[in-house]
């Protein structure tokens, strides 16, 4: 037979599975469902190692489910709206669209190259708008249902970017890309109400057993539920009151300051009689002035009245309370709280301690819970019996639950995005496009001159027609974060041709939610976040039927070049392509799977791949061996049920290997050590070489389960070596190996144990065991430690299975 040739038997394999649509998947009900997808890349131009792991990682999964019997749904698409599309066609002078489309062919033709097991009838790329049509059409969907609102907000603007930057990109008031200086400028953004789902959000998170605790925790944070009080104040002439929100009612008696935000109504009505504070509070706005997170703050002369001492409490304005938090406005306790401490200290305001009487606050606030003093009517409690105390008897008090997680800004100020499907009319105001006029198509045929948005002088998309008054009007030009296609995709793959946003297929595949979702960490928080709001979204519309997307949860390590992240900007990169053509995709992918745990970080090395290769190859060389050497229409079944000591060790190697496999791959998502197990099967094959009738039907056993074990990783070699063994069926469509439970059984042996030659013990142990395990085994039974105990052992002798004799002094 032929040397191994990676290129002809890949080749081969990938043609066979296209030509019979190996992996094309119907909605089947007599077949449980397995639906497994692995986060779809966004086309840049070409894969990098990193896709090659998660995919490998995702593409195992489905064809040991498939084989397992399991309806398996594994698809692939592109999320392809985005920013780089604009700038590559601006460096190139080209359209978004093309250099998009273009690197979707290419890409696909990568992963096609891998051999994974996609259905790609149903692959979809989020700017066709077949697929975003959707989403102009749910978004006004919400919009009915005030879900979708639009909002003022000020926002970082970069006047040579045309953007808008997050407060992290503006570094000492300069564009961190163009160096601009950063203004303020108010825009009317789209929001979409993701607080009103933030406790479902929460909730949910105690049903995904299936997800690492760490992501549930990130998200758990990112939301930040948070319980407390909220005091009301009144001020002195009783005429206007503020209310606080408190996490630490218990330090009610300490404070000595009340701070509003600069945006709170009581701060605007006092700028409007001192130019003092109307100056304070517009650069607290604009932030100019603002040097690091400085804490600023400006008294106004009113006052407010303490609701238990009634005492006289100063208001301040200051920049660090945040108006969309809370109520706006907070209690300042300097004694107890670090921020205040600072702020106290920085305007000579009072400081006063009233939590732990023995702690020392001279250089820093006590921000523990404790006991509580210098309290009046409170002294003696702890934190709950004060916080419920106030609780019960100051009336203007209540208990609310508040969040951190904001509304989601959907808007973008960009081109290459979904059309947001809004018109702004003179009579009207605002209104949603008819939606029989869906879709709001984006206009592709576009010139890219510089960083404005083509479609602010596109005519024939600005000018329209009102729906509700017929009037001319226009339409906005923002289209949507892009997080809003990748938050819905996994459904469309259930129904991708269908002309509804959902249909009874998607029941079926999302029964449960996906069954296997995998990808990167970097996206535990939003993307993650994100799909479950939608997800809950689309099942209140009625268009879904599982409240959660993704059963079960993976997030891949990193890939590491010398110990760094494998990444352009580092110069490290592994071209995956160069690989694949050296090595074969069999090799590359095994590497990958090989390498690390699939949640650890895994270290890029040559001569491992080498070495994988090399594996690969012995495999080949094996079963070709096999081929050769025998005569495979005249292998006898294996009916004889007495095996010597060697056969019973190979088919006890055979199926512990088998068990171990299929248990690390289903539960213990350990590909790793399963690969290392294979190699230990395939190095027992090797060896065991005796030639009669019932040995080389054993072999011809073990190889046909090595075969299919190994197929997941190595798809395209196990393919063509399946039919070269005389196979009628494609290795694909088999099913896993069941074990057989009297191979695992070892054979044991009773072993006559003695002590300098006297006969000491009887024990049963699996035959052939080694010798050191032997021992030691023999020197725990009771009565042999008896004579062995603080003596020296000088020699063991062992007759094996049968006899071990320890020589102590
Ligand atoms: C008094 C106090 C004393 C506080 C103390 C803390 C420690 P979380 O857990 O994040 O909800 N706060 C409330 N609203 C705010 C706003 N709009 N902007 C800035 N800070 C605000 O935090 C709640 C705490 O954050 C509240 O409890 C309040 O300060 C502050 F020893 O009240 B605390
Ligand atoms: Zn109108």
């Amino acid at each position: 037979m032929q040397q191994y040739n990676h290129k002809k038997i890949e080749k081969e394999a990938q043609e066979f599975w296209e030509k019979n649509k190996s992996f094309e998947v119907k909605k089947d009900i007599s077949k449980e469902k397995y639906y497994c997808l692995s986060m779809f890349p966004y086309p840049s131009g070409r894969l990098h190692m990193g896709h090659v792991r998660n995919y490998s990682i995702g593409d195992l999964l489905s064809r040991f489910h498939k084989m397992k019997g399991k309806n398996v749904l594994q698809p692939m698409g592109w999320d392809a709206f985005g920013l780089p599309a604009e700038n590559a066609a601006i460096k190139n002078k080209t359209m978004p669209s093309k250099w998009t489309y273009d690197n979707i062919e290419y890409m696909k033709g990568q992963l096609k190259q891998l051999g994974f097991a996609y259905d790609w009838s149903r692959e979809i790329a989020t700017c066709d708008v077949d697929y975003y049509k959707f989403e102009q059409w749910f978004f006004i969907q919400l919009y009915k249902k005030g879900l979708a609102y639009q909002k003022k907000t000020l926002v970082n603007w970069d006047p040579v970017d045309k953007t808008i930057l997050a407060n992290e990109q503006v570094i000492d008031g300069k564009g961190w890309r163009s160096g601009a200086t950063i203004e303020k400028k108010e825009i009317n953004g789209w929001f979409l109400s993701i607080t009103n789902y933030a406790k479902e959000l929460l909730s949910g998170l105690d049903e995904l057993k299936g997800w690492p605790d760490s992501v549930k925790l990130m998200q758990k944070n990112w939301i930040g539920e948070s319980t407390g009080l909220e005091i009301d104040f009144f001020t002195e002439t009783k005429l206007e009151k503020i209310t606080i929100y408190t996490t630490r009612p218990d330090t009610l008696m300490g404070v000595t300051c009340i701070a509003i935000a600069p945006q709170h109504h009581l701060a605007i009505k006092a700028s409007k009689t001192n130019d003092k504070i109307k100056k304070f509070i517009n650069n607290c706005i604009k932030k100019a002035d603002i040097k690091n997170n400085e804490k600023l703050g400006i008294a106004t002369n009113i006052n407010a009245i303490h609701p238990i001492t009634k005492e006289k409490i100063p208001i301040w304005i200051a920049n660090f309370v945040l108006i969309e938090y809370g109520s706006g406005a907070v209690i300042v306790v300097p004694a107890h709280d670090q921020r205040d401490y600072e702020f106290a200290k920085k305007y000579k305001l009072k400081i006063k301690q009233v939590i732990n009487k023995n702690a020392d606050i001279k250089k820093q606030a006590f921000t523990d819970k404790g006991i509580l003093f210098n309290s009046g009517e409170l002294n003696g409690l702890n934190f709950i019996e004060s916080f419920n105390y106030i609780y019960k008897n100051i009336k203007q008090s209540r208990k609310v639950t508040n969040y951190h997680l904001r509304d989601w800004g959907v808007s973008r100020q960009r081109y290459w995005g979904c059309p947001i499907p809004a018109i702004d009319c003179s009579f009207c105001g605002t209104v949603m496009e008819d939606e029989e006029n869906l879709p709001v198509k984006l206009p592709e045929n576009i010139k890219m001159e510089g960083v404005d948005s083509p479609l602010e002088k596109i005519n024939d998309f600005l000018n329209t027609t009102c729906p509700k008054c017929k009037n001319k009007a226009k339409r906005q030009t923002d289209t949507f974060d892009t997080f809003f296609e990748s938050s819905w995709y996994y459904s469309r793959y259930t129904c991708p041709n269908s002309k509804t946003m959902t249909d009874k297929n998607t029941k079926y595949w999302l029964n449960g939610g996906v069954d296997q979702y995998i990808g990167g960490i970097e996206h535990a928080i939003l993307h993650l976040l994100y799909a479950r709001f939608f997800n809950k979204l689309m099942y209140d519309q009625g268009l879904l039927e599982n409240n959660e997307p993704f059963k079960r949860l993976l997030t891949q390590g990193m890939v590491l070049k010398n110990g760094k992240k494998m990444s352009k900007s580092k110069n490290n990169t592994v071209d995956p392509a160069e690989m694949i053509e050296l090595y074969g995709a069999d090799s590359v992918r095994m590497f990958i799977l090989f390498a690390a745990a699939p949640t650890q970080d895994l270290e890029w090395s040559d001569d491992g791949l080498a070495g994988i290769y090399r594996f690969v190859k012995k495999i080949y060389r094996l079963v070709t061996n096999f081929i050769e050497q025998n005569d495979l229409n005249n292998i006898e079944p294996i009916k004889i049920k007495q095996f010597d000591k060697t056969q019973k060790q190979i088919r006890n190697k055979t199926y512990s290997v088998l068990k171990k496999v299929s248990d690390d791959i289903n539960n213990r998502y350990a590909f790793n050590t399963a690969i290392a197990a294979i190699m230990e099967l395939s190095n027992a094959l090797i060896k065991f070489n005796k030639n009669d009738a019932q040995s080389i039907s054993l072999k011809f056993e073990s190889i046909n389960i090595l075969l299919k074990i190994l197929s997941p990783f190595t798809p395209h070699m196990c393919h063509y070596l399946w039919i070269s063994l005389g196979n009628k069926t494609a290795i694909i469509n088999e099913s896993w190996p069941t074990i057989d439970k009297k191979a695992l059984k070892q054979e044991e042996a009773e072993i006559i144990v003695q002590v300098n030659g006297k006969l000491r013990a009887r024990i049963i142990s699996p035959l052939g065991m080694d010798k050191t395990s032997l021992e030691a085994q023999a020197l725990k039974n009771q009565n042999v430690a008896k004579f062995t105990k603080e003596k020296e052992i000088i020699k063991t002798i062992i007759v094996p299975d049968k006899l071990i004799n320890i020589v102590v002094k």
